[in-house]
């Protein structure tokens, strides 16, 4: 097990070596799917799925333990907020493997968390926080129904008068109401009429519906996203004037591609633009011919016609969006605040500190986009834990850019004994994109867990 890890995350260092300017997939440091966002407040809460790194070859080999979270407030620079909940929160479900595709709502002041465990049931976990603790409120399965392994990819309308519906299913697309306290609902499981496979087998799928179904209300008009009949999938959608229905198919909003078995949308408005997230293989496929389930979610801007349809968009781009990022040099920000990332991966600090950046080799290197220079800066700080030591060298713009520090980093006793280390910087103003390029002899350099410039 512990070589498979080795050289999967090898591998996963090698290929990340691709252009420093592209922003799909827009995490580089694990494999994640099922895209989940939340716009809560300024903030994008990010909830995934995540692909181990040792998921082995083959289709549908998954392995899924955990759900992670990630966030942004400019939607290219993302936050690596780590594990945000287990299959361990789930006493009922398997524990083995099989946390599937999530979605987190907010109600009154209070997160609900909507699970699968795949083969076990859908789930509800509750916290203050969007950032957690999530807990089980029920300690057994949400819904209750005779075909539990279809029971996968719950998604939630919330409508106007305070009503909210619960979707899920694959290959079958069902509902219910849930009731005011969001962990339990009322009347019969109802399954939407047309889409997914009817009983007989003949009936032909008009909405070319297999899961991942995202539901939402805009301006009015009910909207549900999911992914098209596999393999592959593309993302497809069909609209109502109620959420009970009729569902009307709509077509595609990005076309199924082989390079791609998988794909499964999660929409959101956020300041004044709309985005669709979805995912590829991109990574697994820079790495190796062989198809595993190690999967690399992307984002793309979305549009809509006037009478609400939705404009169909091309597979995702590798360049992503190109929007200018959103961060200020003179604060704290979080080593692992990521545009892109090549090489490194992210761990927590089990002494109980956050995440941080780790496995840091020669030539590894951060970027974060649109670092705003309003005044020169006098000093660069970083906080950092080694045993080896290293250099920070910041460039500007490119990898290979204008050096604006570089930051000595020595043996600090251990690699989780942080220290915070300085140096000087050169000249520099206006907004610019940083990149953190880390050299050094052979192995890990040191671990690092936020960076700022003193003013
Ligand atoms: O990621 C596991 C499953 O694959 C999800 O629940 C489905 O939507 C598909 O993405």
């Amino acid at each position: 097990m512990k070589n498979l890890i080795t050289k999967s995350w090898f591998v996963l260092h090698f290929f990340c070596s691709i252009s420093a300017f592209a922003q799909n997939p827009i995490i580089q440091t694990k494999f994640t799917a099922d895209p989940a966002p939340l716009v809560y407040k300024d903030t994008v809460f990010l909830y995934t799925t995540r692909d181990e790194d040792n998921a082995g070859p083959g289709m549908g080999k998954f392995l899924m333990k955990d759900w992670l979270l990630y966030t942004s407030v400019d939607m290219v620079n993302w936050t690596d907020h780590g594990v945000v909940a287990t299959l361990k929160d789930f006493k009922w479900g398997r524990q083995d493997n099989g946390a599937w595709a999530p979605q987190c709502v907010e109600q009154d002041g209070k997160f609900y968390l909507y699970c699968p465990v795949q083969g076990s049931g859908i789930g509800v976990l509750v916290a203050d926080s969007p950032y957690g603790p999530f807990k089980d409120p029920l300690g057994k399965r949400l819904i209750e129904t005779d075909h539990i392994w279809n029971d996968i990819d719950p998604t939630v309308i919330k409508d106007d008068n305070g009503q909210a519906y619960l979707y899920w299913g694959n290959p079958n697309l069902w509902y219910v109401k849930l009731n005011k306290d969001m962990v339990s609902y009322s009347g019969e499981v109802m399954k939407v009429p047309g889409v997914g496979k009817e009983k007989d087998q003949k009936t032909p799928d008009v909405f070319h519906y297999q899961e991942g179904p995202w539901g939402y209300k805009r301006n009015g008009l009910y909207y549900m996203a999911y992914a098209s009949t596999c393999c592959p999938e593309g993302m497809a959608y069909a609209m109502s004037k109620s959420p009970e229905g009729p569902w009307e198919y709509k077509g595609y909003i990005m076309k199924p591609n082989k390079k791609s078995s998988g794909n499964h949308p999660g929409i959101i408005d956020y300041k004044g633009k709309t985005y669709v997230f979805g995912f590829n293989y991109r990574l697994n496929f820079m790495a190796t011919e062989t198809h595993h389930e190690r999967r690399s979610i992307c984002v793309a801007e979305m549009s809509y016609n006037p009478d609400g349809t939705i404009q169909e968009l091309p597979w995702w781009s590798e360049e992503g969006l190109q929007e200018p990022g959103n961060i200020n040099p003179y604060a704290i920000n979080q080593a692992e605040t990521i545009a892109w990332a090549q090489g490194l991966k992210t761990a927590k600090d089990s002494m109980g500190g956050g995440i941080y950046v780790t496995r840091v080799n020669s030539g590894d290197y951060i970027k974060v986009k649109g670092v705003n220079f309003a005044k020169n800066p006098k000093s660069f700080q970083a906080n950092v834990a080694s045993s080896l030591g290293g250099t920070i060298e910041i460039h500007l713009d490119s990898p290979e850019g204008s050096l604006l520090a570089s930051c000595v980093v020595k043996n600090t006793g251990g690699a989780l004994n942080w220290k915070t280390v300085s140096s000087k910087v050169n000249k520099v103003n206006g907004n610019h994109d940083l990149y953190f390029v880390f050299k050094g002899g052979q192995g890990d350099l040191f671990n690092f867990n936020w960076w700022k410039f003193g003013k």
